[in-house]
């Protein structure tokens, strides 16, 4: 059985006091859940929600990170210093990074492998625009990043991992992949897993959707048999409505 796993990408929103105010409404709305949360608040915000989540079955990631331990790379920030604050999970090579930051496949192979090395579990965004949908490369485009992302990772250091398949299309579009693309889709990346790590891997991996996961279509996605949980981005910067989508 897979733990489910529902992360919610504040992407760059949220400051000091509404982020507490809404930690403290998540803790009481979620108490005794059994799926596992995580909060990935932009990097000025990770120190004081992992302090505010202390005893709490809430979890900090971070939403990105570099692949060096230190150096003259202004703007970054580097495994160790997330480690320095017990960050729990990191977002990996999510599309807008790749789309606005020139992130790559092979950047996103640096990051992983960096941030398994200090303990840091991995959220690795993969996905197809429209225009590969409509053109038949889902799948290559899939085999492709899932590869190239996983390269030189040994078993048991991807079953420690987390896959989050969010189509393009889908992210903040309010158009959401029906429960069936998603979970045929997240199939077949069970399947490539499967041929690069063998059977346990590809049926211990979790593999979230994700776009334009809300509190009215989650109960469906998480039906399905391969979804294991949802990355939530616009819908989990209230409180309310992230809580609604945890407690499904
Ligand atoms: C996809 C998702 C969170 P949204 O980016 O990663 O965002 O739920 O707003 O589509």
């Amino acid at each position: 059985m897979r733990l489910p796993i529902i992360a919610g990408n504040w992407k760059m929103h949220m400051t000091k006091e509404v982020s507490l105010d809404y930690i403290k409404e998540l803790r009481q709305n979620i108490e005794g859940t059994d799926v596992e949360v995580v909060i990935c608040p932009p990097a000025t915000l990770l120190g004081v929600l992992k302090e505010a989540t202390r005893n709490s079955n809430i979890k900090i990631g971070a939403q990105n990170m570099h692949w060096e331990e230190q150096g003259a790379f202004t703007g970054e920030i580097s495994p160790l210093m997330l480690k320095d604050l017990d960050i729990d999970y990191c977002i990996i090579g999510h599309s807008e990074r790749r789309q606005y930051f020139g992130e790559t496949n092979e950047t996103v192979n640096k990051k992983i492998i960096a941030a398994i090395k200090h303990d840091i579990k991995p959220i690795v965004c993969v996905g197809e625009s429209l225009e590969e949908r409509n053109a038949g490369k889902t799948e290559s485009l899939l085999k492709e990043q899932v590869t190239e992302a996983l390269k030189g990772l040994k078993p048991e250091d991807v079953k420690n991992i987390v896959i989050a398949y969010e189509p393009i299309w889908a992210i903040g579009t309010g158009e959401t992949a029906t429960p069936e693309i998603a979970n045929s889709t997240i199939e077949y990346i069970r399947v490539i897993i499967k041929e690069l790590f063998g059977d346990i891997i590809s049926e211990e991996i979790r593999i979230q959707y994700g776009g334009s996961v809300k509190p009215n279509n989650i109960e469906e996605l998480m039906k399905q048999s391969d979804i294991d949980g949802a990355l939530v981005g616009g819908a989990s910067l209230k409180a309310e409505s992230f809580s609604k989508i945890v407690n499904f």
